[in-house]
C-alpha cells in the first residue's frame, strides 16, 4: 500500500505531530468549476482551513500515486488540464495503475482518506438520487461509499439537480446519520433550506467530533453526512435557481448526457445560465464548510 500513496511534506509533518487535518476532494476542481476560478478556490479554501487551525490535504492522483496534500503547481494542473480523469471507487485501480492524472470524487476521495488515516474531509455537496431515477438508475457511487467508509463529509447538503427525499432515503437505507449543523433542514446547496425535515441536528462542532468519537468507538462502519446551510446572504433564491436546473436537467436528457458526464454537465450548465451567479454561492459555501470542517476536526484532536 505504501506504493501507492504519497504524502505531500505539509500533510506528512501535521501527521507526525498529530495535527489535526482535512481532506479536500479535486473532483470539484477539475469538473466542477471553471479555470481560474477553481484553483483561486482551491487555493483560498486550504488557506482557510490553516487559519482555522487545521491543516488541508487536497487528494489527487498523479503519475501512479495517491497524492495526499498538493503543491501550487500540481493544483495548477488540475485545474488547468484538458484530459484530467473523473475517478470514483470503480476507476481508482486503472488511472493509477495507468499513470493517468486523475481527481477524485467525493467516493474515491472518502477511500483515499481512509488509507491515509484522515477522518475529515470538506467539500461543496455530495452525490446523490438523480432526477429521473426510475428511468436511468443513476445513483452516484458517493452514497454507498457513504455506507462503507468512516470519513465525516463535511458538504451544503446536495444539489436539487439531484432528487433530495431519495438521496436521503437512500442513506436512511445504508445507516448513514445526516446531521444538520443548527439546522433542523436537509440544505440544498444554493439555498439553506429544502424543505426536508432531518433526523438529527448539531449546534456546535464539538458536539458533531463527540458524534464521530461515539461511532469510532462503537466500530459503526460507513461515514457521516454534516450538512451546513450556505450562510443567507451568499444564497440564492429557490425560485430563481430551481428554474435553472429544471431546464439544465432537461437539456441533459435531450442530448443523452448520461453516466459520469451528467454531473459535470449539470454543473456547467448551472453556472452558465446563472451568468456565474452560481459559481458565487458555490465558492463561498465551500469556503464555509471549510471553516466548519476545521473547527470539527480541531475539537476532535481535543476530545
Ligand atoms: N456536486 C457538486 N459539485 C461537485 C460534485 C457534486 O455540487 O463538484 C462532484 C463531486 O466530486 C461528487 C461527484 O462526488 O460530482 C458526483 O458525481 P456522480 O454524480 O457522477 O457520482
Ligand atoms: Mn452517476
Amino acid at each position: 500500500m505504501k506504493n501507492y500513496i504519497e504524502f505531500s511534506k505539509e500533510v506528512q509533518q501535521a501527521k507526525h505531530n498529530s495535527q489535526p487535518i482535512v481532506a479536500l476532494e479535486s473532483t470539484i476542481i477539475s469538473h466542477g468549476m471553471p479555470y481560474p476560478q477553481n484553483v483561486e478556490m482551491a487555493k483560498n479554501v486550504e488557506q482557510i482551513i490553516r487559519s482555522n487551525g487545521a491543516v488541508p490535504a487536497t487528494i489527487a492522483i498523479i503519475n501512479g500515486k495517491i497524492k495526499i496534500g498538493l503543491e501550487s503547481d500540481e493544483l495548477e494542473l488540475l485545474a488547468k488540464s484538458e484530459n484530467v480523469a473523473k475517478v470514483s471507487r470503480r476507476d481508482l485501480a486503472e488511472i493509477i495503475a495507468t499513470k493517468r492524472i486523475g481527481a477524485t470524487t467525493v467516493a474515491s476521495t472518502m477511500i483515499c482518506a481512509e488509507l491515509a488515516e484522515i477522518q475529515f474531509f470538506v467539500t461543496g455537496g455530495i452525490g446523490g438520487v438523480h432526477r429521473g431515477v426510475e428511468h436511468t438508475m443513476d445513483i452516484s457511487a458517493d452514497l454507498e461509499e457513504l455506507g462503507e467508509t468512516n470519513v465525516t463529509v463535511i458538504c451544503a447538503g446536495a444539489k436539487s439537480i439531484l432528487d433530495l427525499p431519495k438521496t436521503l432515503e437512500y442513506l436512511e437505507t445504508k445507516g448513514v446519520p445526516v446531521i444538520g449543523y443548527q439546522t433542523n433542514e436537509l440544505p440544498a446547496f444554493f439555498t439553506p433550506d429544502s424543505g426536508i425535515t432531518l433526523n438529527s441536528s448539531a449546534d456546535s462542532p464539538e458536539s458533531i467530533a463527540l458524534i464521530c468519537k461515539t461511532k469510532n468507538d462503537l466500530s459503526l462502519k460507513g461515514g457521516i453526512v454534516i450538512a451546513n446551510p450556505v450562510p443567507k446572504e451568499h444564497s440564492l433564491s429557490k425560485t430563481y435557481i430551481d428554474k435553472i436546473i429544471k431546464e439544465a436537467v432537461k437539456e441533459a436528457t435531450n442530448k443523452g448526457i448520461s453516466g459520469k458526464d451528467s454531473t459535470p454537465f449539470l454543473l456547467s450548465k448551472i453556472v452558465e445560465k446563472s451568468e456565474g451567479q452560481s459559481l458565487e454561492t458555490n465558492i463561498k459555501l465551500v469556503e464555509n464548510n471549510a471553516v466548519l470542517g476545521a473547527k470539527i476536526a480541531v475539537a476532535f484532536t481535543q476530545l
